[in-house]
């Protein structure tokens, strides 16, 4: 197996883009609990976001959804950040909060309803060339809740035409993103309910079209990591939005509920070339801190995508190879799960340290006061996540 100095320099192209809402409050739908210190402006998530990133090294962007970070100037907004010392990412558009998308948005009987949210696709576009973010991230609340309900077959029809005239003003360099999910809000029939149904999508509009998969997304003990090899096959994995979950779509804490498989999705994403400067792939988080302290729930995220990755980088592929192609069943799994097993925090504390960074990064939040200020200063209403 490599040791952690032999992997180590890879751990430099780690990046990954932390998501506004996650400093809001949110909560389920029986509750959102209020925290002190919670953002009240956009500017506050972006400084929440920027301490991510000062004490691990990894949070270098963060992404925004439109209208909950909509304010009147973006391009003062990106200076802003990069103050802050990180830049704007992904731009997710939102056509699940306005009444008149009850029945669907881009997928609407309506051509009128359909236009309205094509435009909103339009308008984050044009955020996206002020912000300079490069993706345009489209979830879709589309479905129905009972048979009969809708013409599933004519909103394929009308999803791919309002896709396209999306897909049209996207500019070379800067990419459409389509995310899937096999349920909620609707329960009968998604529009876009899984990765084969994005991957047609994407696929019929070009090259710049690509997949989001949310880790929390797909039905319970659906193998993911197979879905990863097979959107890096086709060249068509755009981003992940990364959370955990032990039932559904939890946005908990990635890496929390199954750390094994943070590492098995890691080990096909670097295995797949999806790791690493010469790759496109986004690596997003989209959770939620209901009950916990936003900030630090960030920072144990970003963690826990480096520790995995650590790990799956520690693989030995050469010796993983010979064995399955010696169809050594359990030797190739032992290599397999020698890597997984190995703990490598000691190695990234003392990694973090030569490159000046908090061996500790949750400890040293904890003992930098932030959390005491922001809680002092942000008095007279919190923002919520949605
Ligand atoms: C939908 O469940 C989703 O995963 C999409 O990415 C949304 O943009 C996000 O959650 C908002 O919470
Ligand atoms: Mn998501
Ligand atoms: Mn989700």
């Amino acid at each position: 197996m490599p040791t952690f100095d032999q992997i180590s320099s890879q751990l430099e192209h780690q990046a990954i883009e932390v998501p506004s809402w996650a400093y809001g409050n949110s909560g389920t739908r029986f509750k959102v609990f209020g925290a002190a210190g919670t953002p009240r402006s956009v500017e506050e998530k972006i400084a929440d976001a920027a301490t991510v990133h000062r004490f691990t090294g990894l949070a270098p962007k963060v992404a925004l959804h439109i209208p909950w970070d909509k304010v009147d100037d973006y391009s003062a907004l990106r200076r802003y950040a990069q103050d802050q010392g990180i830049e704007i990412g992904t731009i997710n558009s939102n056509t699940f909060q306005d009444d008149d998308y009850k029945l669907g948005g881009l997928t609407h009987h309506d051509p009128v309803v359909r236009q309205k949210a094509i435009d909103h696709h339009l308008e984050c576009i044009r955020v996206m060339g002020e912000t300079g973010s490069r993706d345009l991230k489209i979830w879709l609340a589309d479905g129905s809740n009972y048979p009969g309900q809708a013409d599933i077959r004519a909103r394929q029809d009308w999803l791919a035409e309002s896709l396209a005239a999306i897909y049209a003003q996207i500019a070379d360099d800067q990419r459409l993103v389509l995310e899937y999910k096999i349920f909620e809000p609707a329960f009968y029939h998604m529009d876009v309910p899984d990765w084969g149904t994005a991957l047609g999508h994407v696929q019929a509009l070009g090259e710049n079209a690509t997949v989001c998969l949310d880790t929390g997304h797909h039905a319970p003990s659906t193998n993911v990591e197979f879905i990863v090899a097979q959107l890096l096959r086709a060249g068509k994995l755009g981003s992940f939005d990364f959370n955990s979950r032990f039932y559904a779509d939890d946005d908990l804490i990635v890496g929390s509920a199954d750390p094994f498989q943070l590492f098995r999705i890691m080990f096909e994403v670097i295995r797949g070339g999806g790791y690493g400067p010469e790759s496109d792939v986004a690596f997003m988080l989209d959770q939620c801190h209901n009950i916990e302290k936003k900030i630090p729930g960030q920072i144990r995220s970003v963690l826990n995508v480096q520790e995995m990755t650590a790990r799956a980088l520690m693989i030995d592929r050469e010796a993983l190879k010979a064995a399955q192609q010696a169809g050594d069943v359990l030797g190739a799994h032992e290599v397999f799960m020698d890597a997984f097993y190995t703990d490598v925090r000691a190695d990234l504390a003392a990694w973090r340290e030569s490159r000046g960074l908090p061996a500790q990064p949750m400890r040293a939040f904890a003992e930098s006061g932030y959390q005491e200020k922001i809680e002092a200063d942000r008095v007279g209403g919190t923002q919520l996540s949605w």
